[in-house]
């Protein structure tokens, strides 16, 4: 029986989040009810512009129409077997991800996070069964600035306070390099180093670019000292850059690459690691899995995700209409801009220390039918759905000007 309220107000909504919900976010007081493309509503109907996506998970925008038929068929034939039966949907998924992405093979999970710890596994398990690492000996590079999950091991690995504090002791096995510095990295790494781990474009961190020819150079590393390059590509994957990989802006083929978020087009948790046969293959019956991993919805909808970004040019549009955006954001004259960077549709602008914090400007954005999250308190993050149109783009920037010239 569906629980009917009468229409709830927001702030209804917000005191009952408050009174039974975990207090682990802040998010803007606003409660969403409907989203379709690039645009949201909030339950007292007004519209918004969603230049978050979800994080990147929903690159292909809101409710989009044939992922949805995909997951209203699947959810209507078989959502769930386990692994401990085959389904039809999983080596659809598996096959048309390796043709698409170039890889021998995939591991299906569900949140990124798993899919990151499932990288991780297969790294250290690859060190000792074929490396020849000593057994619990193994070590894999991580960088400073690193956003990549909030497991136990993963924020073992993170050097930011909060994502730390009450949660130790810390899993071992991890070394932190400053991002872009190609001599810490060559100077980190032992003969029992088995991966680098890195995310190509450092999200969380504040949409942080990579010196221009870091991946490269780091990749040419981790091959001369039989190190994996491991790239994660939860955020920055799947179109978000304005190619496939933000890994391909270098031509960097990564040995190991961690997707999620867009994989499901925000329909449903699904995650993957893709690499080659003599990485995957060094796990047997029973080392690994998960109760969802694989599950035929998932697969069902992570296909039509995958097509329809591939068939509707969203990769494409991303780059063009990504690099309008940033020139355009860089000609707006505003004391409080500090730098604007990103690449493709995903855009940070960093603000003076002086412009006293993102989220009053992300409050003022919403007041103008905006929606977008600070990260690490100076930064703003433009990342909508990659079919937003350069019209679209003109009505977001009217908005972000006058923001930003006047708050
Ligand atoms: C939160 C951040 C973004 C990710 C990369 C792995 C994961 C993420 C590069 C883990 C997840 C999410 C998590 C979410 C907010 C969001 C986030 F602000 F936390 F850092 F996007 F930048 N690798 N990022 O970005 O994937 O397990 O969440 O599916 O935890 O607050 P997940």
């Amino acid at each position: 029986m569906v629980l009917e309220y009468q229409a709830l107000t927001t702030q209804d909504y917000i005191d009952l989040e408050k009174k039974y919900g975990a207090n682990n976010y802040k998010p803007l007081d606003v409660v969403l009810t409907r989203g379709e493309g690039i645009w949201v509503w909030d339950v007292e109907g007004h519209r918004y512009l969603d230049f978050l996506s979800a994080y990147s998970a929903v690159n292909q925008g809101h409710a989009h129409p044939r992922i949805l038929q995909a997951l209203i068929d699947q959810a209507q034939r078989l959502p769930l077997t386990s692994r401990a039966f085959r389904n039809d949907q999983l080596p659809l998924l598996a096959k048309e991800l390796c043709e698409l992405t170039g890889y021998d093979k995939m591991i299906p999970m569900n949140s990124g996070a798993e899919a990151v710890e499932t990288a991780l596994k297969l790294a250290r398990k690859w060190g000792y069964k074929v490396k020849g690492v000593a057994e619990d000996q193994a070590q894999i590079i991580v960088c400073s600035g690193n956003f990549q999950g909030r497991t136990i091991s993963i924020i073992s690995f993170s050097d930011e306070p909060q994502y730390r504090d009450g949660f130790g002791p810390f899993t071992p096995g991890f070394v932190t390099v400053p991002y872009g510095d190609l001599e810490a990295l060559e100077r980190a790494i032992t003969p029992d180093t088995v991966a680098f781990s890195v995310e190509p474009i450092q999200g969380e961190a504040g949409v942080v670019m990579p010196p221009p020819g870091y991946l490269r150079a780091a990749a040419d590393l981790c091959k001369q000292h039989n190190v994996l390059f491991f790239a994660d590509e939860i955020q920055s994957g799947l179109g978000r850059s304005g190619k496939l990989f933000a890994s391909d802006w270098e031509d960097v083929r990564p040995d190991m690459i961690a997707i999620g978020k867009a994989l499901s087009g925000g329909f449903y948790p699904v995650s993957a690691v893709l690499t080659d046969s003599q990485v995957m293959d060094v796990l047997r019956p029973g080392d690994h899995g998960s109760t969802f991993g694989g599950n035929p919805l998932g697969a069902a909808v992570a296909r039509m995700a995958l097509r329809v970004l591939i068939e509707e040019g969203m990769i494409d549009n991303a780059r063009q209409v990504g690099a309008y955006l940033l020139e355009r954001l860089r000609q707006i004259a505003s004391p409080h801009v500090k730098e604007v960077r990103g690449r493709g549709l995903l855009i940070g602008v960093e603000l003076r220390p002086e412009a006293g914090g993102a989220r009053r400007f992300c409050e003022a954005l919403r007041a103008e039918g905006l929606l977008c999250k600070e990260t690490h308190d100076h930064v703003i993050r433009f990342a909508p759905p990659l079919i937003i149109t350069r019209a679209e783009v003109d009505w977001a920037l009217e908005r972000i000007e006058r923001v930003l010239r006047t708050a």
